[in-house]
């Protein structure tokens, strides 16, 4: 057994009364860490084969087009020829019918200011006061299809390059959109389109119970708009220890500089010693490396294997993990999905480490959608009940002001 979704994903039969968990007091506190709160029917991870989307593992999907493999998250199969067209056209059009002006908040913000991953949440937010139809499979489906214009603007707008943003042309499918409208063309498009695509794949869903879904749907379990929800599930990626940990890696290995593996192991230490976290490595679900990362190096070691990021990204792969085993705390001591991912990104063209989360939080709009999707269409189309966990009240006296 691996994720608590999976003995009824397999189809074992489990009685109301059947008890999944036992609850001790260690369980407190712990980040909810392996307490099984809902079942979930886009994907799951087995903590040594990694993610599956709706039972396929992540790696028979990663050469697929990224259109194909979001109707899979919401349709729970995969499209035929007929279907994937239709699907296409349906974003292409709703690519298009973004409201005038949605936007437009983001040329009132200062370029270079806060952090991509602020402008993303805003950006959602502003596309969700200008339209929401209250209907989740629309607005999940508009978000979904304005996400590479949202992109090409946070990162033209943000960037101080307004001039170069190239009008959207929607049919071209959302990744190749978003590099139409950046105003990249030949060789280096076709690159950039390639890694892009593999990465949106591998990142589109974890499970259930990873922070940003999970946040993402309890905001949407109160019945707040996908938009809102949705919001609420970028602010959540937003942090180092989650999605934010593919630009913190990057600039760890920055700040490495070398494949020298004495140095390396030097660098690691000192960085444990100062209690840091050694980015790109461990997990609250996974046992081994994770697959995505192998995947990621496969891909690198076909189109940057002599970048000097991605040789760092090599060697720390080899020297950290017998590192990080040397302190049984550390439950997982391999490579997560962030660690080979920047350095990609950056092989590709895109220099500045702090805009990789808006890609993580690109790719999993389409997961979150889907899993609130299925939530809301849950229990007869009642929805999930709001969700209301119990804690345990701690020194807290009973008091009274007399
Ligand atoms: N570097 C340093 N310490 C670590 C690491 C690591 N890579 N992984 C775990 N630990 C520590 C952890 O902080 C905790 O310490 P303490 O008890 O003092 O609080 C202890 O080891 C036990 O943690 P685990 O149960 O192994 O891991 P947990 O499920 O709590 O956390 C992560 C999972 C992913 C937050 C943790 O492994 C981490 O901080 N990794 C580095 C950041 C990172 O790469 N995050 C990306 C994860 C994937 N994603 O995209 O979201
Ligand atoms: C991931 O993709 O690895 C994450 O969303 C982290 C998790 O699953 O907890």
């Amino acid at each position: 057994m691996t994720e608590w979704q999976l003995p009824t994903a397999l189809g074992f039969v489990m009685s109301e009364e059947d008890s999944l968990f036992t609850i001790s007091e260690k369980h407190l506190d712990s980040g909810l860490r392996g307490i099984p709160v809902g079942t979930c029917l886009t994907s799951y991870v087995d903590p040594v084969e990694g993610v599956h989307y709706v039972g396929y593992p992540v790696g028979d999907l990663s050469n697929l087009e990224e259109e194909d493999v979001i109707y899979l998250l919401f349709h729970k199969k995969l499209p035929n020829d007929e279907e994937s067209a239709a699907f296409r056209k349906e974003l292409a059009h709703r690519g298009e019918e973004i409201p005038t002006g949605a936007l437009r908040v983001l040329e009132t913000l200062t370029p270079g200011s806060g952090h991509p991953m602020d402008w993303l949440s805003i950006g959602i937010m502003a596309m969700g006061a200008a339209e929401t139809t209250g209907d989740a499979r629309s607005d999940s489906m508009n978000l979904i299809a304005r996400m590479p214009e949202l992109m090409a603007r946070i990162f033209l707008l943000r960037g101080g390059e307004k001039e170069k943003l190239r009008p959207r042309k929607t049919e071209l499918g959302l990744v190749e959109n978003f590099v139409h409208m950046l105003g990249i063309d030949g060789g280096e498009a076709e690159r950039m389109k390639r890694v892009l695509r593999f990465f949106f794949i591998l990142h589109m869903d974890h499970g259930g119970g990873n922070l940003s879904t999970f946040s993402g749907k309890a905001v949407a379990s109160g019945r707040a708009s996908v938009y809102a929800s949705l919001a609420s599930a970028m602010n959540a990626l937003s942090g180092p220890l989650h999605g934010r940990a593919n630009q913190a890696c990057l600039e760890f290995v920055q700040r490495i500089g070398t494949s020298d593996h004495s140095e390396i192991e030097d660098f690691v230490r000192s960085e444990l010693a100062a209690k840091r976290p050694i980015y790109g490595f461990g997990h609250g679900v996974l046992r081994a490396e994770d697959p995505r990362a192998r995947l990621l190096i496969e891909l690198g070691s076909e189109i940057c294997p002599d970048d000097e990021h991605f040789q760092v990204v090599k060697a720390l792969r080899e020297v950290v993990p017998p590192i990080l085993k040397e302190h049984p705390k550390i439950k997982n001591p391999y490579p997560n999905v962030d660690l080979a991912s920047g350095s990609l990104l950056h092989a590709i063209g895109f220099r500045k480490p702090h805009y990789y989360t808006t890609f993580f939080g690109w790719a999993r709009v389409a997961g979150i959608c889907a899993q609130i999707l299925d939530e809301r269409n849950s229990r007869d189309g009642r929805g999930v009940p709001i969700y209301r966990p119990k804690y345990i009240a701690k020194d807290q006296p009973s008091r009274r002001l007399d």
